[in-house]
This record gives structure tokens, sequence and C-alpha cells, in this order.
């Protein structure tokens, strides 16, 4: 059978009687970066973090979250983390100098009932700009798988930025549907790098 009546007996038109919307991928607003940090105690931390790919289309999101291991199944003291290209997941990024981030804190007994819908949700937030107009102020988002207790971080750009902060606080509380009673601390990186215990001074909660 030749290939056009193939085409004809399938259904299936030609590339050229497709639309264009199926055609073309959905571009995102930015590009963004997965990194994934590898938990190898012979090695500096600045060494363990890996830049491993770049996503650009909502198709090739899909993609590369299909692909990847879910994070509840990722081995203790690794971390994902999605940031916008050119940002390293580092305190030291001049982009995250001035920056800080909001925490939620998952307890270990969520990890294998909410974990995995937050950090979808949370990915879904940045490519999908969901703060509106503090999506410029997003520069990342990051996962800890932590024998203590998991985390889950948005980093943002400026800890002065208060209107824009408390605007991705909002949304982040909103879009995971956490419980008022479930609050998340933001964090200046100037804090986080000099705290003593584990605990970090908090700059705002909600
Ligand atoms: P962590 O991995 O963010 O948290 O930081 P963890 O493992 O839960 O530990 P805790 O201290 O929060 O209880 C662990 C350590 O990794 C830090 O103390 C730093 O030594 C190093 N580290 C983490 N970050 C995010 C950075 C960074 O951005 N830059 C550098 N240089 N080191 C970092």
């Amino acid at each position: 059978m030749s290939t056009e009546s193939q085409e004809q007996d399938s259904g299936v038109g030609t590339a050229e009687e497709l639309s264009p919307e199926l055609l073309i991928k959905h571009p995102l607003q930015n590009v963004w970066s997965l990194w994934f940090y590898k938990n190898d105690r012979t090695k500096s931390w600045e060494e363990n973090l890996m830049e491993i790919i770049t996503c650009d289309t909502v198709e090739d999101f899909w993609a590369l979250y299909n692909h990847l291991e879910v994070v509840s199944k990722i081995p203790l003291g690794c971390d994902y983390a999605l940031f916008k290209q050119g940002i390293k997941p580092m305190w030291e990024d001049t982009r995250n100098k001035q920056g800080g981030r909001w925490l939620l804190n998952v307890q270990k007994s969520q990890r294998n009932t909410d974990l995995n819908n937050y950090w979808l949700e949370i990915l879904l937030c940045m490519i999908g700009e969901a703060f509106d107009e503090s999506s410029d102020d997003v520069n990342g988002t990051v996962v800890q798988i932590r024998n203590k207790g998991d985390k889950l971080a948005v980093w943002t750009a400026d800890v002065k930025h208060y209107d824009a902060i408390m605007k991705i606080g909002k949304t982040i509380k909103d879009r995971l549907n956490l419980h008022p009673r479930n609050t998340i601390g933001y964090e200046a990186h100037t804090d986080t790098q000099v705290k003593t215990g584990s605990v970090a001074k908090c700059r705002y909660t909600l």
C-alpha cells in the first residue's frame, strides 16, 4: 500500500494538513534548568551540584518530568532544583545574593502522600508564571529529601521586595492548598548561611 493510501486509511493527515497547533510545541515564558544535588560525601557541596537539562516548551517539560524519578524516591540527602536558565541554585549566584526563600517543611510522614503532589504543583507554578507580576522575582525552586524532614522552597530575588514576596508566598499556600495552620517562613539567604542549629531567622511568615 502506498504511503498516501495508508494515510487515508488511518485518518491521519500529512504534516501539511495538520493544524499548526498540533505541530508547534508550546513555548514557556522562561527557559528552565533542572539541577540535581547528589549526596556524595567525598565531594564538595558545589561539586555535588549538577545541571541536568533545560526545557523551554510545555511538551519538553512533561517529557522531562515523566522521565525523572519521583521526588519521594530519590535518595536521602539529595535535592532537585528547577531554576531559570542562567541562575545557579546557590546563594553565591549574583541573582540570589540579595534574595531569600519561602520554606515549607514537609514531615517525613507526608513523603509518600503529599510531597510528590506539592513538588509538581510548585513546578507548574514556576513554568506557568503563576505569580503574575511577581513572577520576575522568582528565581527557582528546590526540594530536599532529608532524614529530619523534607524541605520545599521557592527562591526569590530580593528580600526587600516585600509585595512580590507576599504575593509569591500566598500563591504557594493557595496552590498547595495548605491548611492555614501549616505556616511557611521566608528566610534571607544571608540568614540561612549563618544560622545556628537547623532554624534560620524568619523575615516573614504566612
Ligand atoms: P542544605 O543542603 O541546604 O540543608 O545545606 P540540610 O542538608 O538540610 O542542612 P541544614 O544545615 O539546613 O540543616 C547543607 C549545607 O550545604 C550548608 O550548611 C552548606 O554547607 C551547603 N550549602 C547549601 N546551600 C544551599 C549552599 C549554597 O548555596 N552555597 C554553598 N556554598 N553551600 C551551600
